[in-house]
């Protein structure tokens, strides 16, 4: 299979709230380097590093005035002299107040995220830039005949709205390829969601359009990041009325009632005869995640990516979360392990 993957993530070490205490972030350098270490001893792979990035693409799935608030807010925070070594909001546009654009940096950092465990730090841009690019590239390769590929992307993206981080994410990766697979020709794509927590950024960039079609499998908003959006009534709108399906579970959903909302969740994305497909891979619903409550083992991983390889359409595999970051690495070569099984790639 062939794996896109670059060094640049290692300069992003993101801050996050824990209460009222700011802590290195669960969504860690060391995961993507206990992947990179699993894939390499798993073998044989291709190992590419990602094309250049690719602004226009990127504003066609964000607001353009939001991609460069994230190119310039590192920079900016500098300037501006602060002491601490990472930019986070503390306020937002909550219930009741307005959307009128601010103009000062800490005011933008509350209009342009929606949690606070994440921050922008000295090269988040530069590790969000080539994390996108990576999932880019993946889609690059299947327009190219690939079967599948496997993009490594670190920091996530499926949190990322049109014009909002969060959720450790800045730019969506998943919706970055899928808009790559669209103008390569693909009339229809898929985006399937398998990460613990929805994929609240990807169903905000595709609501209204018709193009392509989501389905998210997490845990139950009520219960779970990210709290506010991902509830099983949320169809799409518009011309994207019918092309959103959210698929909530309940904390401690066990791997057989895991894999029934799978079949669901590809039946329903095969019903429009889509041409591609884009899959979120969050491996945090593993048993032991620290901070997820599914209780999906590492063999299901393996029948995880046998599932997929079975429907049967070119492929892009977007790496998301997970935080057992020993596991990780073992976790997602099980995943390609068992998509190979099914379809050589
Ligand atoms: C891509 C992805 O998986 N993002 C998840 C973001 C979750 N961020 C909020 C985490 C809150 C965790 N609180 C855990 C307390 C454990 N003691
Ligand atoms: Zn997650």
């Amino acid at each position: 299979m062939i794996v896109v993957r670059s060094e640049t993530h290692r300069r992003h070490h993101s801050l996050e709230l824990d209460g009222a205490t700011i802590v290195p972030s669960w969504e860690s350098p060391d995961r993507a380097e206990h992947v990179d270490r699993a894939l390499d001893e798993a073998g044989p792979h291709e190992t590419i590093g990602p094309e250049a990035f690719d602004a226009e693409l990127a504003n066609e799935v964000h607001d353009p005035d939001y991609v460069r608030f994230l190119a310039e807010a590192w920079p900016r925070w500098q300037a501006e002299g602060h002491r601490a070594a990472g930019a986070m909001a503390f306020g937002w546009p909550a219930r009741r107040f307005r959307d009128v654009r601010p103009t000062t940096l800490e005011a933008q950092l509350g209009y342009y995220s929606f949690a606070a465990d994440c921050s922008i730090s000295d090269g988040t841009w530069e590790a969000a830039r080539d994390s996108a690019a990576i999932a880019d590239t993946a889609a690059q390769r299947v327009l190219a005949g690939a079967p599948v590929v496997f993009a490594r992307s670190r920091p996530p993206g499926h949190h990322a709205m049109k014009d909002q981080f969060g959720g450790y994410c800045y730019l969506n990766n998943a919706a970055i390829a899928a808009q790559r697979l669209r103008s390569g020709g693909h009339g229809e794509v898929a985006l399937l969601d398998v990460d613990y927590h929805h994929g609240n950024g990807t169903q905000d960039i595709f609501y209204e359009r018709d193009d392509v079609r989501v389905c998210s499998i997490h845990g139950d908003p009520v219960e779970e990041f990210p709290y506010f959006l991902g509830h099983a009534d949320e169809h799409g709108a518009g011309r994207g009325d019918g092309h959103n399906r959210n698929l909530p579970l309940p904390r401690g959903t066990e791997a057989e009632t895991w894999f029934d909302t799978l079949d669901h969740a590809i039946d329903w994305l095969s019903t429009s005869s889509p041409s591609a497909l884009v899959v979120s891979l969050g491996l945090d619903t593993f048993v032991d995640d620290p901070i997820s409550h599914f209780r999906l083992e590492q063999p299901d991983f393996m029948r995880l990516g046998q599932r997929l390889a079975a429907i049967e359409l070119p492929t892009v595999l977007v790496m998301e979360g997970g935080y057992a970051t020993e596991e990780l690495g073992r976790n997602v070569a099980a995943v390609l392990s068992g998509f190979e099984t099914v379809r050589s790639a």
